[in-house]
């Protein structure tokens, strides 16, 4: 069977996502810390030049047979790489075909709706103009994000995690530490209309397959928060905040 070694930089939301995935999945992986901002020419080799983690990189495909190794680069694209072929019985996305675009769309909706304001506010100078309207457009599609979870609960779709749940958790994480740390700011849970995002993130929150993508978890919060320092003053990676996140 092919191996997987997993190209990661532990405080990435995006690598994040690959990494619970691969928990979850009970897919077996190397794990390489990678300094992605590094660019150097094995590095862009490796990821197909868009020097970004994650990676997925395939090694030994079937053994003896002599296939060159392959690299999955992007956080989306990797999910569903490890869907469709992992051998354990669960999965990430629904089988249902409806089911499964409706998945996709939300995919999408944390990209282009969700994720760039988060960004935006973080890294807006707090109480400016650019920091109000980032946090209003964030709220409005955390707020659409939580009216298209199933009533049910807990997770997204019902009972059982899936794609939508681990792609969002790592950037439900940083909203909550982040934003409370650097711009005083927590989202407004106590309203009602907020009593779904509360049951769900509670759930996948204490995930352990979320838990196991954050080692060393007694220094992990203070570690993430002193990383995050550049971007709460306007710098950090410039990408993120413009472009839909796929
Ligand atoms: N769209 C990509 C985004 C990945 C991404 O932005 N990764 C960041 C680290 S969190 C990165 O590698 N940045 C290095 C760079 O852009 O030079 C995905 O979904 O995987």
């Amino acid at each position: 069977m092919a191996k997987i070694n997993f190209y990661s930089a532990w405080y990435c939301p995006f690598a994040q996502r690959t990494w619970t995935a691969l928990e979850y999945l009970g897919i077996p992986y190397v794990y390489k810390e990678t300094d992605p901002y590094h660019k150097s020419k094995r590095w862009l080799k490796l990821s197909r030049n868009t020097g970004q983690v994650p990676v997925l990189q395939i090694v030994d495909r079937k053994a003896g047979q002599g296939l060159p190794d392959m690299s999955i680069p992007g956080s989306l694209r990797s999910l569903e790489y490890l869907d469709e072929t992992h051998e354990a019985c669960r999965s990430l996305f629904p089988t249902d075909h409806i089911e499964r675009a409706e998945a996709r769309f939300w995919l999408d909706q944390q990209g282009a709706d969700i994720i760039p304001y988060f960004y935006r506010f973080l890294k807006a100078e707090a109480g400016s103009v650019e920091a109000n309207e980032a946090k209003d457009k964030m709220l409005e599609g955390l707020l659409a994000f939580t009216q298209g979870m199933a009533a049910s609960g807990p997770y997204f779709f019902g009972d059982e995690p899936g794609v939508v749940d681990f792609a969002f958790a790592p950037f439900a994480l940083r909203i909550e530490m982040l934003l409370s740390h650097y711009k005083d700011y927590q989202l407004p849970l106590v309203d009602d209309a907020w009593e779904r995002y509360v049951s769900w993130w509670q759930a996948i929150k204490y995930h352990p397959s979320f838990i196991a993508s954050m080692p060393e978890p007694d220094s992990y919060s203070a570690k993430l928060i002193e990383f995050y320092l550049p971007y709460a003053k306007g710098g950090g990676q410039e990408d993120v905040t413009n472009t839909a996140a796929s």
